[in-house]
């Protein structure tokens, strides 16, 4: 039976998963996981993170992805799995960062030796050694020159799919034109982190996938093809560093000799690799439109499938394309997992009391509502961080603990009203999913059945299933996407968690009055006292 390799390079994390298929006889045949702090600490990263005195910065070394890369392919080859069956690999990488090469990568990558580690031969090929990635957000004024150049921001969204977001690589790559030109014009390729790990595997410059390129305002969403207005708009020169894009289950390349002979591989084709979201689509099986899913991640986003482009004109949500050939709705979060951590840690607590400490307070809190905006806040735009609690202090554990979870679910109900779904239910994943009573805030505060899935690491999944997909295609075989995520990416009956209709009317009450606190801590709003207070005698 055919093997199919997918990759998923994280913010934290590398992870694979091998999947055995062949017509209805499918499973999981091999899954691993690289923490990159844990496994690579000579890189000195934090969650994945270079350390910056700066909170609106943030840049990962991309030559640790390469070593990750390297180390996960060696797990691989000693995995006992037969690789000589091993047909396709794909991948799904953290989306927007951008990793800019000079023009002594390509015969770099042409001639590297299988006898020796993968990073050390890398070290030349960079023009700028760091990679500036999602959790950025210092790039507001090139944003706005951005949006000027091309007719504003409604233009700009009409034609990309989202208006100007900082993280986004347009931004990053004007940002780095202006305050390095040397460093620009040595630069030969800028690839996302998708592209640029699918090139170290197939040893020349591999195209990106319209999914990944539609996070960077430069392509045209309806042609998938880069943008000439916005590529000029973002700086001189750029239109001859940017991959091409391919579709998404294009074959870009094979296995290079180098990985063949290194770890015993045959020349698999490798598909374009695409951004996680698009390939966590995939991998929750929302492949028809009508659900929703919701990840918890170092990312909390809220996705769905789209089959005709409907941008969002508030300006939140970005619509990118979608691994089947449609669009995806999605609305991002900074302040996921590592929100929710920071609680639990400020607390001393484990996962197993802080759902007991979620346990001791009812629905709505007592009206206390928390913004956790502890990092720079991407829905909605906030460049100075800072936690707002109203009703509450920072000392009351289970009051904290709630309100964290009830703020961040709030967030990502009010924010994905803009994709129009009318959503009966919901498929959850990331880490966070694996923890039901959080799901079950989610299911009463949406009003929705919300289930698990049977893999955990949807991206990598999705990746997975995109490698099956496009190999098959590969090969002439067209295989309906339906068909292809039966079985892995089905959500399980079993986990199926229906709302409560009382706890849901107290959050459709609370949903206004947490909007209302929203718009105070932006500056935007009264002081909402007086309608907390609305809200406590109404629901206890
Ligand atoms: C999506 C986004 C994040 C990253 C995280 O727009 O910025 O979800 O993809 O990996």
């Amino acid at each position: 039976m055919p093997l199919y390799l997918g990759l998923d390079s994280s913010t934290q994390s590398l992870s694979a998963i091998v999947l055995e298929a062949d017509g209805d006889r499918r499973r999981v045949a091999f899954e691993s996981s690289l923490q990159f702090d844990e496994a690579l600490p000579h890189y000195r990263t934090t969650h994945g993170v270079l350390p910056s005195d700066d909170p609106a910065t943030a840049a990962s070394p991309p030559l640790l992805w390469a070593e990750a890369l390297d180390v996960m392919m060696a797990r691989i080859g000693q995995s006992g799995l037969d690789l000589s069956r091993l047909a396709a690999i794909s991948g799904s990488a953290q989306q927007h960062g951008s990793v800019y090469l000079n023009a002594r990568a390509a015969p770099a990558l042409a001639a590297l030796d299988p006898s020796r580690p993968l990073a050390e031969q890398l070290g030349g090929i960079f023009s700028r050694n760091v990679a500036p990635i999602w959790m950025d957000s210092s790039t507001s004024a090139e944003c706005a020159e951005i949006e000027a150049a091309v007719g504003g921001d409604r233009a700009l969204a009409q034609r990309t799919g989202s208006r100007a977001f900082e993280r986004f690589t347009a931004a990053q790559i004007r940002k780095f034109s202006k305050t390095n030109p040397a460093g620009y014009a040595a630069t030969d390729r800028i690839h996302l982190v998708s592209s640029f790990l699918a090139t170290l595997l197939t040893g020349w410059h591999a195209p990106l996938d319209p999914g990944d390129a539609s996070g960077t305002n430069l392509m045209d969403l309806a042609a998938c093809q880069w943008w000439p207005a916005a590529v000029d708009s973002t700086a001189g020169g750029l239109a001859i560093k940017l991959p091409a894009i391919a579709p998404a289950s294009a074959v870009v390349g094979t296995l290079s000799d180098y990985w063949r002979t290194r770890y015993r591989l045959p020349p698999a084709n490798v598909i374009a690799w695409s951004g996680d979201n698009p390939c966590s689509l995939v991998g929750t099986g929302l492949v028809r439109e009508g659900r929703i899913a919701v990840s918890l991640g170092t990312s909390d986003t809220v996705f769905g499938l789209m089959r005709e482009p409907r941008v969002d004109h508030t300006g939140t949500g970005h619509v990118f394309g979608a691994p089947t050939g449609d669009y995806m709705g999605l609305t991002c979060f900074k302040n996921g997992s590592l929100a929710r951590e920071r609680i639990r840690d400020a607390f001393g607590l484990s996962w197993d009391s802080f759902s007991e400490a979620l346990g001791r307070t009812p629905p709505g809190n007592h009206g206390r509502v928390m913004l956790p905006w502890f990092e720079p806040e991407i829905t909605p735009s906030v460049l100075t961080p800072g936690v707002h609690r109203y009703g509450f202090g920072p000392d009351d554990a289970d009051a904290n603990v709630r309100a964290v979870i009830e703020g961040q679910q709030m967030a990502l109900a009010l924010h994905s009203r803009w994709m129009n779904v009318t959503v009966d239910s919901i498929h959850a994943t990331g880490g966070a999913a694996a923890n039901r009573d959080i799901l079950q805030v989610m299911a009463d505060v949406f009003g929705a059945d919300v289930y698990q899935l049977q893999v955990g690491n949807s991206a990598a999944l999705g990746a997975a299933l995109r490698a099956f997909h496009g190999g098959l295609a590969a090969e002439g075989v067209a295989m309906p996407w339906d068909e292809v995520v039966k079985d892995f990416a089905e959500p399980l009956a079993a986990s199926r968690l229906p709302p409560d209709s009382s706890r849901h009317a107290v959050y459709r009450d609370l949903i206004d009055v947490y909007a209302a606190c929203e718009a105070h801590a932006l500056g935007r709003g009264p002081d909402p006292a007086a309608r907390l207070d609305v809200f406590r005698k109404s629901n206890g």
